[in-house]
C-alpha cells in the first residue's frame, strides 16, 4: 500500500478510537488514555496502538486492562464506522517515550495546546454540525435508489415522524419516489407535522405491495432496526435493501443495521438534516440539487426542539443551536412547533397528570423521583400512553431531583420504565441490563413485577451514583 494511504488510515484510526474511548467506552479506567499513534502493518491486519496513561504506576495497570477488555468492541466498531475490509487486530503499546524526563504538568500542558487532552464534555461541545458527515455508502445507497420508503419508530415522536417526513420529500426532491410511512395513530405532536396526512398508513403499504409497488430501499429513521416497526415489521421485513439513521445506543438489540448511528447528535433530525444537505448539494462542482424547503426545516426542527426537551437537556450542545439556527433561517416556524409539541395540554392529559402526581414518591432525599402510570388511569381520564409524553421531563424539572423512574403499565401488564437523568448521571447501564437501550441521560426497558418492588430495584441501582 502507498505509504500517504497508509497514514492516512493511521491518522484515521486513531482518531476514531479517541472518539470511541471518549464516548462510547464506559470504563472509567481508560479515562486517563491518551492515544500517541497508530501503526498499521503493510497487510493491515494488525494495528499498534501507542498509548499513554496519566496518572502513576496503578492507572497505567488499570488503563491497560480496560483498553483489553474493550478491545473486543473497539475493532468492532472501528470496522464498522471505518468501513475497514478486515478488522485489524489491536495490540495496545505502552508509549514510555512521554515518561521520560516530563512532569505529568508539562505533558497536560502540551496535550492540551495540541487540543488533544480535553474531556468529554469539551470534546462534545467542540463538535460542529459541519463535522458531522453523513457515511458515503448511506449517500450512495440513495443515490441508487429509485423508490424510497422512509420508516419511523412505532408511536412516532417528533424527531422519528419529522425526520422520516422530511428525508421522503428532500428525496422526492431529488426525483426519487418516495413516501415517508406512519402508524394506524401518532402522538398529537407528531399528527400535526406538515405532511403528516399524506404519509402511507400500514394499510396503504400492505395494498401497495401487494400490487408489487414495494421500495427498492427502506430507510428507518430514529430507530435502527426494523423490530422497532411495531405493525409495519412483519410487512417490511425482506423488503427492499434496509439501511438506518439514529441517535440511539441499544443494549441488547439486533444489530444496526448499516447506515449512520451517531449518539453524539441530540435528535435522529439533525442526522437528517446533513443528509438532506448532501443531497441538496447535488454532484461536486454542479449546480445545487434542490433547496431545503420549509416545511422540511419544520419537520426537522420538531425533532430537534422536543429530543432536546426544548433545549433543556443535557443532549443541547453547540451543534444543536447551530442546527436550530440554520432551520430557522431556513423557515422552521419555531413557535408553531414549540406549541404544538412540547407545550400543547388536553383537558384529558392534564386529568391524566393529576392522578400521576398523586403517584410521585422521592427517594434518597428527593434526589431520586419515582411516579407511574397504569392502565386504570387512562381509562378513568380517556387518554392514551402518548399523552404521558411530557411527564418525564416535568419530572426531572423538579428541584433537587437528579433521577427519574417513570413505571408505565403495559396491556399486557408487564411495566415499561422510563429513566432520566442529568448530565453528570447514567441511565443506559440500568437499561441496557434489562434488555433496554437508550442514551446517558435518558434510557428505558421493559420489565415485570410488583411497581414497588421495580421502584425499589431501580432505586438501590441508581443510588450509589449519588455520591
Ligand atoms: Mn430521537
Amino acid at each position: 500500500m502507498d505509504p500517504y494511504k497508509l497514514q492516512r488510515q493511521n491518522a484515521a484510526i486513531r482518531k476514531v478510537l479517541g472518539e470511541l474511548l471518549a464516548v462510547e467506552v464506559k470504563d472509567p479506567r481508560v479515562g486517563f488514555v491518551t492515544i500517541n499513534g497508530v501503526e498499521l502493518n503493510r497487510d493491515q491486519t494488525v494495528a499498534e496502538v501507542f498509548v499513554s496513561v496519566l496518572g502513576g504506576e496503578k492507572e497505567r495497570a488499570d488503563s491497560l486492562a480496560g483498553l483489553k477488555k474493550a478491545r473486543g468492541f473497539l475493532q468492532g466498531r472501528l470496522s464498522d464506522l471505518l468501513r475497514l475490509r478486515a478488522t485489524p487486530d489491536l495490540r495496545f503499546v505502552y508509549d514510555e517515550s512521554l515518561d521520560q524526563g516530563l512532569g505529568v504538568e508539562t505533558i497536560l500542558d502540551e496535550l492540551s495546546a495540541r487540543g488533544e487532552f480535553v474531556d468529554e464534555a469539551e470534546r462534545r461541545r467542540r463538535r460542529t454540525l459541519d463535522s458531522l458527515e453523513p457515511p458515503r455508502d448511506l449517500l450512495a445507497a440513495l443515490a441508487a435508489a429509485t423508490r424510497v420508503w422512509v420508516v419511523p419508530h412505532v408511536n412516532p415522536d417528533p424527531d422519528a415522524m419529522g425526520s422520516a417526513l422530511a428525508l421522503a420529500e428532500a428525496l422526492r426532491a431529488a426525483g426519487k419516489d418516495a413516501e415517508a410511512l406512519r402508524y394506524a395513530e401518532a402522538p398529537a405532536g407528531s399528527g400535526a407535522l406538515p405532511g403528516y396526512d399524506e404519509a402511507l398508513a400500514p394499510d396503504a403499504v400492505a395494498a401497495a405491495l401487494a400490487d408489487g409497488e414495494g421500495p427498492d430501499l427502506v430507510v428507518t429513521v430514529d430507530c435502527h432496526h426494523l423490530e422497532r416497526a411495531g405493525d409495519l415489521e412483519p410487512l417490511l421485513a425482506g423488503v427492499g435493501a434496509a439501511w438506518s439513521i439514529d441517535h440511539h445506543l441499544d443494549g441488547n438489540g439486533p444489530a444496526p443495521l448499516p447506515g449512520w448511528l451517531e449518539p453524539l447528535a441530540s435528535s435522529a433530525s439533525l442526522l437528517v438534516l446533513r443528509v438532506i444537505e448532501s443531497l441538496a448539494a447535488g454532484e461536486e462542482g454542479g449546480a445545487p440539487a434542490f433547496a431545503v424547503s420549509a416545511t422540511m426545516a419544520t419537520n426537522l426542527y420538531a425533532g430537534l426542539y422536543t429530543d432536546t426537551g426544548g433545549f433543556r437537556f443535557p443532549n443541547t450542545l453547540p451543534l444543536s443551536f447551530e442546527a436550530a439556527g440554520r432551520l430557522v433561517a431556513g423557515g422552521a416556524d419555531a413557535a408553531d412547533v414549540a406549541e404544538r409539541t412540547l407545550h400543547q395540554r388536553t383537558p384529558a392529559s392534564l386529568a391524566l397528570l393529576a392522578r400521576v402526581l398523586d403517584t410521585f414518591a422521592y427517594h434518597h432525599e428527593g434526589r431520586i423521583l419515582s411516579l407511574r402510570v397504569t392502565r386504570a388511569m387512562l381509562a378513568a381520564t380517556g387518554t392514551t400512553m402518548a399523552d404521558t409524553e411530557q411527564f418525564t421531563g416535568l419530572a426531572s424539572a423538579v428541584s433537587g431531583v437528579r433521577f427519574v423512574v417513570f413505571l408505565k403499565e403495559r396491556e399486557d401488564g408487564a411495566w415499561r420504565v422510563s429513566l432520566r437523568t442529568d448530565a453528570a448521571g447514567d441511565v443506559h447501564g440500568a437499561a441496557s441490563s434489562r434488555d433496554g437501550g437508550g442514551h446517558r441521560q435518558a434510557a428505558g426497558c421493559t420489565v415485570t413485577g410488583d411497581p414497588e418492588t421495580l421502584v425499589a430495584q431501580f432505586v438501590a441501582e441508581l443510588a450509589p451514583q449519588l455520591g
